[in-house]
């Protein structure tokens, strides 16, 4: 059996030599500061706990082996979605006057808001540039699939940001309108990677769908455990701001529970600015009045609908048990 370490240890090292490479030959060479850039923010010039998890890439890389096709067709494809997310993380920083990204200056910082947007936008153009390298090892039509699949995310990642900034200003945002907004933000790229893998592999559209389900539910629980992170998380483990959720009154899963079902939260939270010691005082409230207990089973419930769409997906039996391990080491992770 080959643990998910095991699979890491293969397939990351040879994703982020494709990256590498890619950065190195794309348009970009001509360019010697957003390739500088491009390099600083992907973690390329540093050590791996600068890259980020590389989630996606991998389930990209996992689904396609699990299909059992040869995982390195996807390759493109995974540096292309690990583009996009870090199009969009360069961008969010810029919108949410983010100042650090994994543990240094966020882009923006180091190199000004107009080169921030421009870097950000020569590598969302880039990820569809490295995507139709697909054609080189799968069908035109296959490519073709895939250039609309990730469009479509696009889209739908631009509408998850859209409301998560529009509900910041918002007084109450109800369950339904939460899920919309992370299934765009968050859960839509993650259930692009593992649908992008089987398109990739050659599965037909009916079990393409499940390989997206297994995603947007892994998707859906990844964010709403960053959101109990966000409030309840440790700084020393997660480096998120303890409580500053709270405090920049984002609207995640346990606040909007809280608005609804406690008073005293929703009460103090209506005076409006909140300062960081009364911020750590209304998560202790949150904990007292069952909204810990309440986020922790909905994430459970959306990581059962996870396993259960990976137990239904049809996968090779070596990826599926690292995919379940994956799952796993996800929602319980502590970076
Ligand atoms: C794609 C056209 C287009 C627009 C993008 C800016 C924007 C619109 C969207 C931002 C969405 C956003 C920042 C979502 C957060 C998703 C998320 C959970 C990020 C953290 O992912 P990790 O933990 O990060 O995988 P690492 O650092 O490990 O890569």
């Amino acid at each position: 059996m080959k643990t998910i370490k095991e699979f890491q240890s293969i397939l990351i090292p040879e994703f982020t030599r494709s990256l590498d490479k890619f950065v190195d030959s794309s348009f970009l060479k001509n360019y010697i500061e957003l390739t500088e850039i491009y390099k600083y923010h992907l973690g390329l010039d540093d050590d791996w706990s600068k890259q980020g998890k590389r989630i996606r890439p991998l389930l990209t890389l996992m689904c396609c082996a699990g299909t059992d096709a040869k995982w390195q067709k996807s390759l493109p494809a995974a540096v292309s979605i690990e583009l996009i997310h870090n199009f969009s993380l360069i961008h969010d920083d810029i919108e949410d006057n983010g100042l650090i990204r994994r543990g240094k200056d966020a882009v923006w910082v180091k190199w000004g808001l107009s080169h921030g947007l421009n870097a950000g936008d020569a590598m969302f153009t880039s990820a569809f540039k490295v995507l139709l390298t697909l054609k080189d090892n799968v069908s035109e039509n296959i490519t073709l699939k895939a250039v609309e699949l990730l469009a479509e995310t696009c889209g739908q990642l631009t509408m998850g940001q859209f409301l998560d900034i529009d509900f910041e200003e918002r007084e109450f945002v109800s369950a339904d309108e939460y899920l919309q907004m992370i299934n765009g933000k968050t859960a839509a790229l993650i259930s692009c990677s593992t649908k992008m893998g089987a398109l990739i592999g050659g599965f037909p559209p009916e079990e393409q769908k499940k390989y997206h389900d297994f995603g947007k539910a892994l998707g859906i629980a990844f964010q709403m455990y960053d959101d109990w992170l966000g409030v309840w998380g440790d700084f020393k483990n997660t480096g998120k701001s303890t409580t500053g959720d709270i405090v920049e009154g984002k609207k995640t899963l346990p606040i909007i529970l809280g608005i609804k079902n406690s008073t005293r939260f929703a009460e103090k939270l209506k005076q409006g600015k909140i300062s960081q010691n009364s911020a750590i005082e209304m998560a202790q409230w949150l904990k007292e009045d069952g909204i810990e207990k309440l986020v922790i089973d909905t994430y459970t419930q959306w990581t059962e609908n996870a396993f259960i769409s990976l137990k239904e997906m049809k996968c090779t039996k070596l990826v599926r048990n690292a995919l379940i391990e994956l799952t796993n080491n996800l929602l319980i992770r502590k970076k």
